[in-house]
């Protein structure tokens, strides 16, 4: 048995003791009304989800299991993986231990090749890749031992299976789509001796400066890997997995709302705006053509991408982290430079607006640049990485809700009668 499911093995009864008390013993106590602005507005605030794994506070923004994120961000993803399951970061030994159970699951069986030269060359990635983490729910052990019949009790252990299963293969097939569809060459293989995230940078096929490459690529892959679970990705896989589903489709539905642009898909038109900024001005532009041209943008009633959020109310720890690592490492790079210059203009714009409650930058304001320099230059791209991260947090939180014992989410919806009916009342 791996160290990661011995321990969690020794946690979980406890786990799922204290959520059967909370019912039984506090079951009828209310933590939170719902207003009307609340049901127009997308659910937001509402407290009705349970997730251990990370917490987003509104003035601190994300927290691992009581970590904030700029203290992980030199952490290995993996760790940080067994981090938001056990609670605990590994030691060196049980650390070791998961990346080798990781490297022991990365072959990627021939139909998912198969099914992605299939693609027509314009496929967005993002289709590839939720396409292609579907078709590996052909080996779902989950849903294989439950076919022939599980006991609850075990459902988060074949979760879990199918969840390293998975994790270890999201570089393999998202490095494989880069490759494929940006005429990159061939397919790259792993390499054993690598740690994931290193794994999945030298997937790409990066070739200069590939120390702080794979630096990078690893803090990448820290900072986006959770956010809580009301947000769109790991809220809607949380529905489907309710429903029994295995992790392949529950990840795959979340990936398709982070394909969204209002979502992860942000990453992407952020840079797409800074070159169109740099195009447009053909140079880095000065702070007030730069604030005029972002205005022009807000009065056509368009987005400044990555700048805003639903939760946040203060600068994204995660875009800090990013644009930390870019004032050490590139300062002087075109892109990064805008990123900074956004940073010192946007937010007094949004505010003079007066449309945006947050007007500061999310964790997408700043990584297309840093990717960029390391040759990453196709912004089509930039949302499969958020998701091989994203993978991490929303795995783990599949896990820990078959842990419990979580029943199929189902709220109720009321109609519009209802509500003119109740609010007159
Ligand atoms: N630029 C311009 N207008 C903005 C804005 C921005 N960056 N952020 C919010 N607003 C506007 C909204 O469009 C909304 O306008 P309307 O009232 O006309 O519809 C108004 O301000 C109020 O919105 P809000 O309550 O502050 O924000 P929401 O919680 O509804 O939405 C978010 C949050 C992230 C979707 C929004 O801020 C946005 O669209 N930002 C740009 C896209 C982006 O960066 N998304 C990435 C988020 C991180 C992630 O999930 O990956």
């Amino acid at each position: 048995m791996s160290m990661l499911k011995a321990k969690l093995s020794s946690q979980v009864p406890d786990l799922r003791e204290r959520v059967r008390n909370l019912g039984k013993n506090h079951g009828t106590k209310t933590i939170s009304q719902v207003t009307v602005e609340q049901v127009l507005g997308g659910m937001r605030g509402v407290k009705s989800l349970i997730c251990d794994t990370s917490e987003v506070g509104l003035d601190y923004g994300l927290v691992i299991r009581g970590i904030p994120i700029l203290k992980l961000t030199e952490k290995l993803p993996e760790d940080v993986l067994w981090l938001m399951l056990t609670g605990e970061l590994p030691n060196e030994k049980e650390s070791k231990d998961l990346q080798s159970e990781l490297n022991s699951r990365m072959d990627v069986p021939e139909h998912i090749w198969n099914i992605l030269d299939a693609f027509p060359a314009d496929t967005h990635p993002m289709n590839m890749l939720s396409s292609m983490v579907t078709a590996l729910g052909y080996g779902s052990k989950f849903k294989h031992e439950y076919e022939k019949g599980l006991k609850k009790d075990l459902y988060w252990e074949y979760t879990l299976e199918d969840s390293l299963d998975l994790i270890a293969k999201m570089p393999v097939i998202a490095s494989a789509i880069y490759r494929k569809r940006f005429g990159k060459g061939d397919i790259i293989k792993p390499k054993k001796d690598l740690d994931w995230g290193a794994n999945y940078a030298y997937m790409l096929g990066v070739e200069e400066n590939l120390d702080e490459w794979y630096r990078l690529m690893r803090m990448y892959m820290v900072i986006h890997c959770d956010h809580e679970s009301g947000n769109v990705s790991a809220f809607t896989s949380h529905v489907v997995g309710s429903a029994l589903s295995d992790v392949y489709y529950s990840l795959s539905a979340g990936l398709a709302g982070l394909a969204g642009p209002l979502h992860g898909l942000a990453n992407q038109e952020c840079l797409k705006f800074i070159l169109e900024v740099l195009n447009h001005f053909g140079k880095v532009p000065g702070d007030e053509e730069l604030r005029v041209y972002a205005k022009e943008r807000l009065d056509k009633g368009l987005v400044i991408p990555g700048y805003g959020h639903a939760v946040l109310r203060v600068t994204d720890p995660r875009f800090t982290a990013s644009l930390e690592w870019g004032k050490k490492v590139i300062p002087n790079d075109d892109r990064f430079m805008m990123v900074e210059k956004l940073f010192r203009i946007v937010p007094d714009l949004l505010i003079e607006q007066g449309k945006a409650k947050d007007p500061w930058p999310n964790v997408d304001a700043a990584t297309g640049a840093l990717l960029y320099h390391y040759g990453i230059k196709e912004i089509e791209y930039y949302t499969v990485i958020f998701s091989v991260s994203r993978a991490l947090g929303i795995c783990s939180q599949l896990v820990l809700s078959r842990a419990m014992g979580e029943p199929i989410t189902r709220p109720k919806s009321v109609t519009t009668d209802w509500l003119e009916k109740e609010v007159s009342k």
